[in-house]
C-alpha cells in the first residue's frame, strides 16, 4: 500500500489506469474510499489528473459537465456507498440530459464477512445493500466483474456504452479481489486493445427519409427549427445553421438546448417552454413546418402540450433523434430522421429552397424579449431581471455559464443572450439544485475558458463547498448568486409552506474562510463593476447580489400558451 513499494503495473487497477489512459482520459473526478483508494494509488504516476472535490455528489456533477461539454466520457471515481448515494445525482443528471459518463465504483465487500452481518457492504447480499440495483435504476448499463479480465473488458464496454447512441451514464462495479490480482496473460477469450473495443460509428437516416424531409421544408412557408440538446451532444452548430439557412428557416432551443446556435444570430428566436421566452413560443405555433432536432420534448419544453401550441394535425412535423424511439415520441411525427443529429443536419443541408422572407424579420421581432425595462431597473433592491442583464454583460464568446435550477435558471435564461454556441449548460436533465457550481468549476478546470456559475442562495448552499476546490485547483470562476434568502421558486408558489424562508447568511464570510474572494452587492449602482471586478479576478470569486423578492417568476416569464394550461410544479 505504501507508495515507495515498487509498482506492479500487472495488477488490475494498474491495468486499468493503463486503460483510461488508452482512451485519453485526461481527469478523474472522484472520491477515495473502499476498493477506489486501490485504483488512486495506482493513479500515482499517471498523467491523468485527479480532481478531488469535497464529496461525491460534487464529483458526479464534475463529471457529468466535462462529459456533457466534451463529449467523451467524464470518468468518476469513489466508494460504493457513496457512489450509489450523494453521488446519484450527477448520474441522474446525465441519464435524463444524455451526458456521456462512466462511474468506476466498487461493492465494498469484505471477503469471507461478506455474509456474516456486513458492514458498508453493497452487494446486495442479506445484511447488506444492493448497489447493482441502485445503479440498474439510474445508468444506461453497468457492469459487475468478477475477474480480472472481466473488469478490463467491463471498462472498455462502459465506455462504448456511454458514447454509443443517445449518450448516458454507465457504471462498472469493481470486484474486491480482482482491484489487487493479477491480469493473466495470453487468456482466451482475449481482452481487445482499449481504442479498437470501445469503437463506436455514427448512424445516418435513409436516403428516403431524407428526401421527405427536405421535400416537406423546402415547400413551407414558415418552417422552424427546434434544436435540442442533441445538437451539443452532436456538436453539430455549424450543420444547424447551414439547414437554417438552406431553407430560410427561424431556430429556437430548448432549455437544454439554449447556445446550440449564438441567441444573438439573426435566425436566432430565442428558448421555448413555459418560462421560455413569448416570441419563441409564438414563431413555433406560426410554424407550418417544424424540424424538431434531438429534443425529447419535455412538458417544459411543449408548455404541457397547450392545445394552440405545436398542433401536428395542422403542422408537418419532422422529427431528428438519436433514438426512433424519441422521434414521434410526444407528438405523432410526419417524417423521422434516425441518426446522428449531424449527420441528419448535413444531409438536409445538401437541398435548399422553402421560406417566404418571414424568417428574418420574425426572428428578429422575438429576439427583443432577451431584454425587458426591469433590465434597465435602478430600483433597490436589484430587480432580478436586472442583476441578469448585468450577468449577460461581462458574458463573451470565450465565457461558459452553468445555471442552476429555481426562479434564477429562468430569469436567466430570458434575460441571458447567449453570444457564441456552447456557451450555456444548466441543470435541466433532472434538474437538481447545487448543480451550477460544481459544473463551473469542473468547466473551469478543464478549458480554458472563463466560467460564469449562477445559482440561487438555496442551489449556491448545497454545494458551495465547490468553491474551496475552485481554490485548491487553481482556477478562478466567477461565482453568483442570485440571493432572496428564500427557495424563492417555492415560496412564490405558496409562501406559508414552512421551510421556503433561509435566514440572511453571510456568503462572502463563509467562503473568505475557503480562501476566495467575496463581494455583495445591494445597489444596482454597483453591480457592473463589481461582476466585472469578480469576472477579471484571478482567484474563484462569489458575488452575493441581493435581489428583490417580490417580483413572482410565474406572473412576469410564463408563456401565454402554459397559462393556457396551467401546468404543474417545475
Ligand atoms: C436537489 C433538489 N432539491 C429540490 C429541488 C426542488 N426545487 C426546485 S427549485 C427550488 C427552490 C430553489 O431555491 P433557490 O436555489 O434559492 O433558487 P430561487 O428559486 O430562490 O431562485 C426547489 C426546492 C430540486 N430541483 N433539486
Ligand atoms: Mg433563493
Amino acid at each position: 500500500m505504501s507508495g515507495a513499494e515498487p509498482i506492479d503495473m500487472t495488477t488490475v487497477s494498474h491495468q486499468i489506469v493503463q486503460t483510461l489512459e488508452d482512451l485519453d482520459v485526461e481527469y478523474l473526478f472522484g472520491y477515495p474510499g473502499g476498493r477506489a483508494i486501490e485504483l488512486l494509488e495506482a493513479l500515482v504516476d499517471s498523467d491523468i489528473e485527479v480532481v478531488r472535490p469535497r464529496d461525491e455528489r460534487e464529483a458526479s456533477v464534475m463529471a457529468e459537465m466535462y462529459g456533457r461539454y466534451h463529449q467523451d466520457p467524464g470518468v468518476f471515481t469513489g466508494q460504493g456507498p457513496w457512489v450509489g448515494s450523494i453521488g446519484a445525482i450527477g448520474q441522474m443528471e446525465a441519464r435524463l440530459g444524455s451526458s456521456p459518463m462512466v462511474a468506476i465504483t466498487e461493492a465494498s465487500e469484505r471477503g469471507d464477512y461478506s455474509t456474516l452481518a456486513p458492514y458498508q457492504q453493497a452487494r446486495g447480499d442479506y445484511g447488506g445493500f444492493s448497489l447493482p440495483k441502485i445503479l440498474d435504476g439510474i445508468t444506461k448499463e453497468w457492469w459487475f466483474p468478477r475477474t480480472p479480465n472481466e473488469t478490463l473488458r467491463s471498462l472498455q464496454l462502459s465506455f462504448k456504452h456511454a458514447t454509443a447512441g443517445r449518450p448516458g451514464p454507465t457504471a462498472v462495479i469493481l470486484d474486491g479481489d480482482a482491484v489487487t490480482s493479477e491480469v493473466p496473460e495470453d487468456e482466451t477469450p482475449p481482452v481487445w486493445s482499449p481504442e479498437r473495443q470501445t469503437r463506436n460509428w455514427q448512424s445516418a437516416p435513409t436516403d428516403s427519409d431524407v428526401r421527405a424531409a427536405a421535400d416537406a421544408l423546402s415547400s413551407a412557408e414558415r418552417p422552424v427549427i427546434v434544436a435540442g440538446n442533441g445538437v451539443h451532444s452532436s456538436q453539430c452548430y455549424d450543420e444547424l445553421q447551414a439547414v437554417a439557412d438552406a431553407y430560410d428557416a427561424v431556430v429556437v432551443t430548448s432549455y437544454l438546448g439554449k447556445s446550440t446556435i449564438p441567441e444573438t444570430h439573426e435566425r436566432a428566436a430565442g428558448v421555448i417552454g413555459s418560462f421560455g421566452h413569448e416570441g419563441a413560443n409564438q414563431v413555433v405555433s406560426e410554424a407550418d413546418t417544424l424540424l424538431v432536432v434531438g429534443c425529447r420534448m419535455n412538458p417544459m419544453d411543449t408548455n404541457w402540450q397547450a392545445a394552440s401550441f405545436i398542433r401536428p394535425d395542422e403542422q408537418t412535423i419532422i422529427h431528428a433523434d438519436i433514438d426512433t424511439r424519441n422521434a414521434g415520441w410526444v407528438y405523432p411525427a410526419d417524417v423521422g430522421l434516425i441518426g446522428d443529429a449531424g449527420k441528419s443536419l448535413a444531409s438536409l443541408a445538401v437541398e435548399s429552397g422553402g421560406g417566404t422572407d418571414w424568417a428574418l424579420g420574425r426572428a428578429a421581432e422575438a429576439r427583443e424579449d432577451f431584454s425587458v425595462p426591469e433590465c434597465e431597473s435602478d430600483d433597490t433592491p436589484i430587480m432580478p431581471q436586472r442583476a441578469v442583464a448585468a450577468i449577460d454583460d461581462i458574458v463573451d464568446e470565450d465565457t461558459i455559464v452553468t445555471a442552476d435550477s429555481g426562479n434564477n435558471r429562468f430569469w436567466l435564461l430570458n434575460y441571458l443572450q447567449t453570444p457564441a454556441v456552447r456557451t450555456y449548460f444548466g441543470s435541466g436533465g433532472v434538474g437538481g439544485m447545487g448543480w451550477a457550481g460544481p459544473a463551473g468549476v469542473s468547466a473551469a478546470i478543464t478549458t480554458d475558458k472563463d466560467v460564469v456559475a449562477v445559482a440561487g442562495d438555496g442551489g449556491f448552499t448545497m454545494t458551495m463547498t465547490c468553491v474551496e476546490t475552485a481554490v485548491e485547483y487553481g482556477v478562478a470562476p466567477t461565482f453568483v448568486v442570485l440571493n432572496d434568502t428564500s427557495l424563492g421558486m417555492v415560496r412564490q408558489m405558496d409562501d406559508s409552506i414552512p421551510g421556503v424562508e433561509f435566514h440572511d447568511t453571510d456568503f462572502t464570510a463563509v467562503v473568505s474562510g475557503f480562501g476566495a474572494d467575496a463581494m455583495r452587492v445591494d445597489d444596482p449602482a454597483d453591480l457592473d463593476a463589481r461582476l466585472a471586478e469578480a469576472k477579471a479576478a484571478d482567484v474563484p470569486t462569489v458575488v452575493d447580489v441581493r435581489i428583490d423578492r417580490e417580483p413572482d417568476m410565474v406572473e412576469h416569464l410564463q408563456s401565454s400558451f402554459y397559462a393556457e394550461v396551467g401546468g404543474l410544479h417545475e
